[in-house]
């Protein structure tokens, strides 16, 4: 019988149809569309032109000690490929994670889109989901202080749909036109590239104190929203008002959102910042674990459908990509899930490689004026013809809709497709004019006859000037631990500003948000709170520019409080997928181990044991269990909660392990959960723990202490043990 290694190799196809392909296919016909993934098993090793490879460790030399002959081309073919593994990174959210999933509706949406995977609730949609930070390279920390991009491709029907959003609802400027400056000012500086994926310098903050129209977003970016818990904690936002047309031609507006079914957490700025050299990869490496480990990512797609006829009816403007509709006045309606179930099997493939654009949509659903963006429609495609080295991107696997491409577009770099016949053209009469358009009635996309009648003007309209009063609103729905927060992180971003002047400019923008915040702000930089300005700031208007495109109305907005912006109003419900260490040693209690970590498994946690050294602990009862991880290697911050359970010698070990009393009260000072059994409590009085404090439960009697102990998990964190700042830690 002829072995494997004997048949030849299979082709791309052949190899493809062995493994789930990308997006996973739904039947012959897709996967006959991607059939691009390579698995190597069992296969043997060519040159990328299928000759078979006889030694891949030597390169050919004249004699054993002989120099390299330039006959090579095995070892050329090799290095030249390597010399162009890389291609430019993205010039904005080049830091990224991708997840594969799918996209299930609750119920038919065909009173407002006719777009079929709105319609149908039988479909199941392939979704390729990428998240990203901002402002860092593609090498920089996950959890730097930013926005997360919340990029979402479904693989339609219809052909593709992209959600190009981000985890906060409004953006820094109005107009396209500012993009690059706003990206400019936030990138490292030009002179000495510093700092890495950090707002916190003096460019920024000279950019943003002379664009009021920021000063919301700017709210959010200093708020904890900033600094996820986890990718999968999240909300997305379209951010822009898009439209929904349905199938009689009627349209809507609508704002969407992706709703977290693990509720909206985050982490605090001190223990960011630590993640940072401990885990850079946390978030991406949280989401892969997750998915590695079954505990499947979820979000609910919310729609806010506001009818055409009432478009005026706001105190704001619906084409202004820095405000928000609230909830209160519009309520997000849940109309389906998405879940990622499967991790990418490679990650320049398929992350590093997708192309999203907000251009991309299907039928049901169109753009709005938003000039922020209208600017995009631009911009994405043309991104990629850099970054992915020409115009056939769309024909990279990832890329690739699951519904058949045909038109009379030809050639280009690196062309996949092999066209046959003579005709590229239409109309023809040489292939009966196939390509055939689309009559609308059949699905042909068709814009929506948006009825304009205006002069050309490069302006902004003057609804758009009302630039304080969402921030307000935003400040003023915080709990007061995250206004304290956004005290804290605006005291630290503008304490890195060494122009004092900049500064000054952003405290008379902070006045005009909220009089406490400001003053708390100038008092921790140490300078006078200056009188507000009235815009336009001095300084602010260039030499050439147009006065009113400066100023800011005063408006106060009605609603005083929206509760959907606050996190502390979020879901706290579950412990799923929350990491919980168990601090112990030799001799520690068979019992008060084994009890709360099978209580903690059993509702979807993960438990790691943390002890003196790698390998096993002996317990009382003569087990010998698995350490996961010692202290070396280990840091509160990369858990959620600790326990400590009881026996004798695991107590005594414990308490005398200098990096143990740091974990604890390192995660006391993150406000986390903290656990210990009753007779371990020699340890808790080794560090700064006040054991009368919310979060900590301190138990004999196991059940009652997983009780407790699993509610102040959900409940995230104790922001309120933080005022007084007892831990010098
Ligand atoms: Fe953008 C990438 C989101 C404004 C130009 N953007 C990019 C990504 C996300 C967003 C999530 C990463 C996609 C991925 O994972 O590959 N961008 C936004 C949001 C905006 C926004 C929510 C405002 C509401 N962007 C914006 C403007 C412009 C761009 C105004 C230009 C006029 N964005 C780009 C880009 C990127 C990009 C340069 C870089 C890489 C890419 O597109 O594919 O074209």
């Amino acid at each position: 019988m002829m072995s494997k290694k004997n048949t030849p190799p299979k082709t791309g196809t052949e190899a493809a149809i062995d493994k789930k392909l990308v997006p996973q296919p739904e039947n012959d016909k897709t996967e006959k569309l991607m059939p691009h993934t390579a698995d190597a098993t069992d296969e043997l090793m060519t040159t990328n032109h299928g000759l078979k490879i006889n030694d891949d460790q030597n390169s050919l030399k004249a004699g054993e000690r002989g120099a390299t002959l330039l006959e090579d081309f095995i070892l050329r073919e090799k290095i030249t490929h390597f010399d162009h593994e890389r291609i430019p990174e993205r010039i904005v959210h080049a830091r990224g994670s991708g997840a594969h999933g799918i996209f299930k509706l609750y119920n038919s949406q065909s009173a407002v889109t006719k777009a079929h995977f709105l319609n149908d609730t039988e479909i199941e949609t392939p979704v390729f989901v990428r998240f990203s930070t901002v402002a860092g390279s593609r090498g920089s920390s996950d959890l730097a202080r930013d926005v997360r991009g919340f990029a979402v491709k479904f693989y339609t029907q219809e052909g593709n749909f992209d959600l190009v959003g981000n985890n906060m609802p409004v953006f820094f400027i109005q107009d396209a036109m500012k993009f690059p400056d706003l990206i400019h000012a936030v990138k490292p500086e030009p002179d000495n590239e510093m700092p890495q994926a950090a707002s916190a310098h003096d460019t920024f903050w000279d950019f943003i104190s002379l664009m009021p129209e920021s000063a919301h977003m700017v709210m959010w970016a200093m708020s904890d929203r900033a600094l996820p818990r986890s990718l999968r904690m999240m909300e997305g936002f379209g951010v822009h008002t898009f439209r929904l047309i349905n199938e009689a031609g009627v349209a809507c507006f609508v704002k969407f959102h992706w709703k977290p079914l693990l509720g909206v957490h985050s982490v605090a700025w001190d223990e960011a910042q630590n993640i940072s050299g401990k885990d850079p990869d946390f978030h991406r490496r949280d989401l892969w674990d997750a998915i590695e480990s079954g505990a499947f990512p979820e979000w609910e797609l919310g729609v806010q459908i506001v009818p055409e006829a009432d478009e005026f009816k706001f105190e704001f403007d619906l084409l202004d990509p820095t405000k928000l509709i609230p909830e209160e006045l519009v309520p997000v309606q849940r109309i389906g899930k998405m879940t990622l179930n499967r991790n990418p099997d490679n990650f320049f493939a398929e992350t590093e490689q997708v192309a999203f654009h907000v251009g991309h949509v299907v039928p049901g659903i169109d753009f709005s004026n938003d000039p922020l963006l209208q600017g995009r429609l631009f911009s994405y495609t043309d991104t990629q013809l850099i970054r992915l080295g020409g115009p056939n991107f769309h024909e990279i696997p990832i890329n690739r809709p699951v519904v058949p491409v045909h038109n009379n577009q030809r050639d280009g770099h690196m062309r996949q497709t092999i066209n046959k016949g003579k005709v590229s053209y239409n109309p023809n009469s040489l292939s009966n004019n196939d390509p055939m358009q689309v009559k609308a009635v059949d699905g042909g996309f068709t814009s929506y006859a948006e009825r304009i009648d205006a002069k050309k003007i490069r302006a902004r309209s003057k609804s758009f000037f009302d630039h304080f009063s969402q921030a307000t609103l935003f400040f003023n729905s915080q709990s007061e631990p995250e206004q304290n927060h956004i005290i804290d992180a605006l005291t630290f971003e503008l304490g890195k500003v060494k122009t004092l002047a900049i500064r000054e400019r952003m405290l008379g923008i902070l006045t005009q948000i909220n009089a406490t915040l400001a003053t708390k702000v100038a008092y921790g930089l140490g300078i006078e709170l200056p009188n507000a300005p009235a815009f336009p700031v001095n300084g602010s208007v260039p030499a050439d520019g147009k006065q009113e495109d400066y100023q800011s109305l005063s408006v106060k907005s009605t609603l005083k409080k929206s509760s959907a912006l606050s996190m502390a109003n979020t879901i706290k419900d579950t412990i799923k997928s929350r990491k919980i260490a168990i601090l112990a040693a030799d001799g520690v209690n068979d019992a008060s181990l084994n009890a709360v970590k099978l209580a903690l498994e059993e509702v979807g946690a993960i438990t790691e044991i943390i002890a003196p050294r790698l390998g096993t602990i002996t317990t009382e009862g003569k087990t010998k269990v698995a350490v996961d991880q010692s202290f070396l290697t280990a840091a509160s911050v990369l858990f959620d909660a600790v326990y400590v359970p009881a026996g004798n010698a695991s107590v005594k070990a414990i308490q005398a392990e200098a990096n143990a009393i740091h974990f604890l009260n390192e995660a006391y000072k993150h406000c986390k959960a903290i656990a210990a059994d009753d007779d371990a409590s020699l340890v808790i009085s080794a560090t700064y723990i006040d054991e009368t404090e919310a979060g900590i439960v301190i138990d004999k009697d196991a059940k009652k202490l997983t009780e407790k102990f699993i509610k102040a998990i959900s409940n995230h964190r104790f922001w309120e043990r933080e005022k007084p700042r007892k831990v010098p830690a």
